[in-house]
């Protein structure tokens, strides 16, 4: 974005001149979101020009309003009414109703609770097995890096499995991830050097949404059959393979290192885990309360719109802080506490609204199998050095975690 693109300061609304996309803020970004909390409902950022919540009752209130708050002008900074999209447009993310409605009833009937009732056994099977060998590591004295080794591990194995892709470059799917979830951010340095490796990463993945690619049966042969029964066109199947290849790896990557950070961080938590593997689903959910994978998303206002009292022009970029509302005060008591005796219903770390996360089953599946299966396996979990981060403009991700897993 250019400066003299960014709109002047409406009246009234309060100020945060903060750059929500500098490293220092993505490092650290609690701090900065009380200070956005306590600026006001709604502030502006001067940086950006954008509109910014990060308490919990807007950010539903933006969510639960897809009329006023669209989604086709593109859910990160970019505008797509005044800049060209960095990639064709996702046909299920970046769209409204009608055409929103299309997608989303192929995928969420792909993604449907019958369809985790069958995949659970074999996803179950899959968390025992590399966690089985975490436990072989861990029992000859072995430090394991809980990124490469878990939180990698098990989505890229599983989900692609289900999916129908071969086992062959996986490794794709991290880098694609990275990109695109940078790409929801302004052109910074982060974006700039995530998307210098663009090129063949974009062609292996485009490559991959090729019916000839999947697996008979698999979730994106599934589309390609939505398409034999005419409910999209041929041409959109490959694009809507796309979108599992874009937001089904490096979130569950992301909300599994999360949970296991939260876990090593907090041990009387994970001895309550430990001495009762069934809360592993509820553990999982309040660590993405607590460490919300996906920090933001944008909306774009389809027409002059007030946000708790505050008026914002037609085509403003709005920025919802998840992981702000998440910690909201007004929302949460004790939000800054890791509690797994919690039920965080109503957190934000999927969405909320008719664009809310249609995978989360299959999400909620990944992270309660592999904490119930650590939990059985381990007595204790310490942090064996210190964790280092990814920085990414929307994702909360971590480089490594070294872990010292003590057996049971
Ligand atoms: C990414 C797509 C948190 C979301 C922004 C994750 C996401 C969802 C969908 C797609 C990509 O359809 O490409």
């Amino acid at each position: 974005m250019t400066t003299d693109s960014v709109p002047a300061a409406p009246a009234g609304v309060p100020v945060l001149d903060v750059d929500p996309f500098s490293n220092a803020l993505l490092a650290d970004p609690y701090p900065y979101h009380e200070r956005l909390r306590a600026a006001g409902p709604v502030v502006w950022m001067p940086k950006y020009g954008i509109y910014v919540t990060g308490r919990h009752e807007p950010v539903r209130q933006v969510l639960n309003d897809h009329e006023s708050y669209i989604s086709s002008a593109g859910v990160g900074l970019a505008n797509f009414s005044k800049e060209p999209p960095f990639r064709p447009k996702s046909l299920i993310l970046e769209a409204d109703p009608p055409n929103h409605t299309r997608a989303r009833t192929i995928l969420s009937r792909i993604l449907s609770p019958r369809t985790v009732a069958q995949i659970r056994e074999s996803f179950a099977q899959e968390a025992d097995h590399l966690l089985d060998g975490v436990l072989e590591a861990a029992r000859r004295g072995e430090i394991v890096d809980g990124v490469p080794r878990i939180a990698e591990a098990y989505p890229l194995k599983v989900f692609p499995d289900a999916v129908g892709l071969g086992s062959d470059g996986r490794e794709n799917l991290l880098l694609y991830g990275d990109m695109i979830f940078n790409a929801f951010g302004p052109r910074n340095e982060l974006l700039i050097r995530s998307a210098e490796k663009v090129q063949p990463v974009t062609a292996w993945i485009m490559a991959h949404c090729q019916r000839a690619m999947l697996r008979p049966g698999g979730f994106g042969d599934q589309i390609y059959q939505a398409a034999d029964a005419g409910e999209i066109s041929q041409d959109e199947a490959p694009m809507l393979v796309r979108s599992f290849l874009s937001a089904g790896v490096d979130t569950t990557v992301n909300g599994i290192g999360n949970a296991l950070w939260c876990l090593a961080t907090n041990p009387e938590a994970y001895a309550r885990l430990h001495a009762d593997p069934s809360l592993a689903r509820q553990a999982f959910e309040e660590s993405l309360r607590y460490e919300s994978a996906v920090q933001t998303f944008f909306r774009t206002t389809s027409r002059e719109v007030e946000l708790t009292g505050i008026p914002m022009p037609a085509g403003s970029k709005v920025l919802t802080v998840l992981a702000a509302a998440n910690r909201d005060e007004r929302q949460w008591p004790d939000p800054d506490r890791f509690d797994i005796g919690r039920r965080p219903t109503g957190h934000m770390a999927f969405g909320s609204g008719i664009h809310g996360c249609v995978g989360q089953v299959v999400a909620r599946l990944e992270g309660e199998l592999i904490l119930a299966g650590i939990a059985k396996r381990f007595a204790r979990i310490e942090l064996a050095g210190e964790p280092t981060r990814r920085l990414n403009n929307t994702l909360r991700a971590l480089a490594s975690l070294p872990l010292r897993l003590i057996p049971a």
